[in-house]
């Protein structure tokens, strides 16, 4: 019995790990959030106890005790003064807590949410952008704006460790505000059910120390210097490009995930899998078992010496 009744605790500590929790705040906006949980949960758990201590006067206290309860003055401060009181406090604490940057941020990302993951887009300060999917590297230390849009029907941008969730509505433009305060690795999830593989819709972001993000943004504003080698006539061939690009070469399809430095990237097909020739060629020959219901045709037609060519193709692409 005691066990049965403990299950419900271990099942809630089993979110509490640190790479997507609101309960371990890495940045400036999740801590606010935390902030606000333990108030709330501290103030309303003090006015649970009040309540019931109230109700258990009512039931089992002395005659004495339950005529001042049911005093007139009684009702009017705990049933309307206190509450009135409480709720506004509390709500004019939340606002403050949560008030909306008023300046831009230095760094402009945008992402889109599509069936079923993550268009990222880098705006850098000469107007270039820098094309990825499914991971978001940001500066530590720094405030980044995100711009938030769906291509297809609602999906919600959600890293928890970092900050609020957002929704992604299709025709509008939200956006949101994130910093993280130490260097790491931040799950995020889509957190409004978009059907089909909605559960295998994650992606990470990767925080760097600001000099490791500025040599890769560098880095990655240039065409990767693989793109010649042999592989991609092969990726050509197979009519990948029509639905993924790769910068610099004729590969220009906006259908799924941009491929230009797909093999850097810590996860693929939104943050299901490691990245790794193996799981890549894995992915053009049976990707619908692993993510049963993902816009991806299966390519079963290609021989497993062409799925290996282009999968050791894309995987240099870094
Ligand atoms: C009809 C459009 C279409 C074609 C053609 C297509 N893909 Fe895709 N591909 C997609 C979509 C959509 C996704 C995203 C799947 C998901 O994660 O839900 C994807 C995902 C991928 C990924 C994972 C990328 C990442 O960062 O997560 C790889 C690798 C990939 N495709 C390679 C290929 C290769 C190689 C070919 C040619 C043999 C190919 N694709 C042909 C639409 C297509
Ligand atoms: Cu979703």
């Amino acid at each position: 019995m005691r066990s049965a009744a403990a299950l419900p605790f271990c099942l809630a500590l089993g979110g509490c790990s640190t790479v997507q929790s609101a309960l371990s705040p890495a940045g400036e906006q999740a801590a606010q959030i935390a902030v606000l949980t333990w108030i709330l949960l501290g103030v309303l758990g003090g006015v649970l106890l009040i309540v019931l201590g109230a109700l258990w006067l009512a039931i089992r206290g002395s005659d004495n005790a339950r005529r001042l309860l049911s005093a007139d003055w009684a009702v009017s401060i705990g049933g309307i003064a206190f509450p009135a009181v409480v709720l506004t406090a509390l709500l004019a604490g939340g606002l403050w807590l949560m008030r909306p940057a008023t300046t831009d941020a230095a760094l402009t990302i945008e992402v889109e949410g599509r069936q079923w993951w993550w268009r990222v887009g880098y705006v850098l300060d000469d107007g270039t952008r820098i094309e990825a999917a499914n991971e978001i590297r940001i500066p530590v230390g720094q405030e980044v704006d995100f711009v938030l849009t769906s291509s297809d029907v609602i999906h919600s941008f959600w890293v928890p460790s970092l900050g609020g969730k957002l929704d992604m509505i299709p025709g509008r433009t939200n956006r949101l505000r994130l910093k993280a305060e130490r260097p790491g690795i931040y799950r995020g999830q889509c957190a409004e059910y978009c059907g089909g593989p909605h559960a295998l819709m994650a992606f990470e972001v990767v925080a760097l120390p600001e000099a490791d993000f500025a040599a890769w943004r560098q880095a990655a504003g240039q065409p990767v210097s693989t793109v010649r080698e042999s592989g991609f006539d092969v990726f050509a061939a197979a009519g990948c490009g029509s639905c993924h690009a790769i910068a610099g070469t004729s590969a220009n399809g906006r259908v799924g995930p941009d491929l230009s430095r797909v093999g850097e990237r810590r996860m693929m097909a939104a943050a299901t899998m490691p990245t790794s020739e193996e799981n890549i060629a894995r992915f053009i020959a049976d990707g619908q078992r692993h993510k049963p219901g993902n816009l991806m045709p299966e390519f079963d037609v290609l021989t497993d010496e062409q799925t290996k060519t282009i999968a050791s193709y894309l995987a240099r692409l870094k």
